[in-house]
């Protein structure tokens, strides 16, 4: 089977998510065709013989003041479909992909080549800018017209729900990880040049967004700090960076803290983390915090969104409401100063990550593929 992936090429969760499905489908025999306007970042790190990459280019004119990424990839997908051969496109996060997919597909009908696609919801695309009412027509209109739509959560599922006017079911397919890449490996010369003392060592991973309320976690670092030594990697970059490296020079715990930036080799960084940060004020699922645990990192984090379907409270770690810093902090110190307790939560989250391995997952999304290529072949058959 060939199939294409369109998605966003950068560190955030939905282009690594599709990144990591397509290399796990290569892994089994599929073809996979990834078209999008960079090489995804978890591509560039390893070779894939069965993974063909290929550049949307969006040519720069005078006259554009915004120039059409849409209109470029429409015209990618339909080159590829028609060159490639390609059987079924999988499109991650609505906007603009699954329009963009549309179009395409309209294109193809003239002759004959259209296939189907497959819109996968990340979050954002759902919860923030796709209901904004400049995006909510095309958004609402280009799912609906999707041949199967895929939620990443039970909790993405129901807001999706709630928000359009869906015409469909959406099928929840949770978020994986691959275990063989994500595991606790022997990185102590790394603790030992982080942490000297034996301080504990917290994690926060994200794009530095609002949603992901970065502030919260240098508020609950510093108030662990005050308890028990530890020292703060914050991973990752965005808008919130320079405000929440002021707030950390301003609390008087800059030093203890290390801003990394946008990492690629991110499961050596884990394997060293006791514990993962994840306040967010809204949160589809959690895939960074999910590859902290198959770590071993147990997750505080809030309860917003599908944070409960991912973090177990008591046992992986601990969730509270969004905004609850003292929460936060209290079970931060809780888990952190026994270290019985510690090696309980940490072995409780790898268990908890390994229900949500890519060999248990990939199944579910070859399953729909199959399905969804039947059913529009028999449906064209019907037609002619
Ligand atoms: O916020 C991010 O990390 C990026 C964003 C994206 O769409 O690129 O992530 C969303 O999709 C991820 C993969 O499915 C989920 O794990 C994240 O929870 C989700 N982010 C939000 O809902 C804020």
């Amino acid at each position: 089977m060939k199939i294409g992936i369109v998605c966003y090429p950068t560190f955030g969760g939905s282009g690594v998510l599709a990144t990591e499905l397509g290399m796990a489908l290569s892994d089994k025999g599929y073809e996979v065709h990834f078209i999008t306007y960079e090489q995804p970042v978890r591509l560039a790190q390893s070779f894939h013989p069965n993974i063909y990459f290929h550049e949307v280019k969006v040519p720069t004119y005078p006259l554009f003041d915004f120039p059409p990424y849409e209109t470029a990839l429409a015209s990618a997908m339909v080159n590829v479909i028609v060159n490639q051969k390609l059987d079924l496109l999988h499109l991650h996060y609505a906007i603009p992909h699954a329009s963009a997919a549309y179009f395409a597909r309209q294109i193809l009908k003239k002759t004959g080549q259209d296939i189907p696609f497959i819109t996968t919801l990340h979050g954002t695309d759902i919860t923030l800018v796709g209901r904004d009412a400049t995006y909510a027509p095309v958004v609402t209109f280009s799912i609906n017209e999707s041949d199967a739509i895929t939620a990443v959560s039970n909790s993405l599922r129901e807001e999706t729900f709630r928000s359009f006017n869906i015409e469909k079911e959406i099928h929840v397919i949770p978020n994986f990880v691959d275990i063989k890449r994500f595991y606790q490996a022997d990185k102590d010369h790394f603790k030992q040049m982080l942490a000297p003392d034996g301080e504990r060592i917290l994690v926060h991973v994200s794009n530095f967004r609002s949603v992901k309320r970065v502030p919260d976690v240098i508020k609950i670092f510093d108030k662990v700090k005050k308890e028990i030594p530890a020292k703060l990697l914050m991973i990752g970059d965005g808008p919130e960076r320079q405000h929440v490296e002021d707030l950390a020079r301003s609390l008087g715990i800059y030093n203890d803290i290390r801003f990394l930036g946008k990492q690629e080799q991110i499961s050596e960084i884990l394997s060293i983390a006791d514990l993962f940060l994840l306040p967010s004020e809204t949160e589809s699922f959690g895939l960074s915090a999910l590859e902290g645990m198959a770590c071993s990192v147990p997750l505080i984090s809030s309860n917003a969104g599908g944070l409960p379907e991912i973090n177990i409270d008591g046992k992986t770690g601990f969730m509270s409401d969004v905004g609850d810093i003292e929460s936060m902090s209290q079970h931060a110190i809780y888990i952190l100063s026994d270290e019985e307790r510690l090696q309980q939560f940490k072995k409780e989250a790898i268990a908890n990550a390994h229900s949500f391995e890519r060999q248990r997952i990939i199944p579910m999304y070859e399953k729909l593929y199959c399905e969804v290529i039947a059913s529009y072949n028999e449906q064209k058959s019907l037609a002619n």
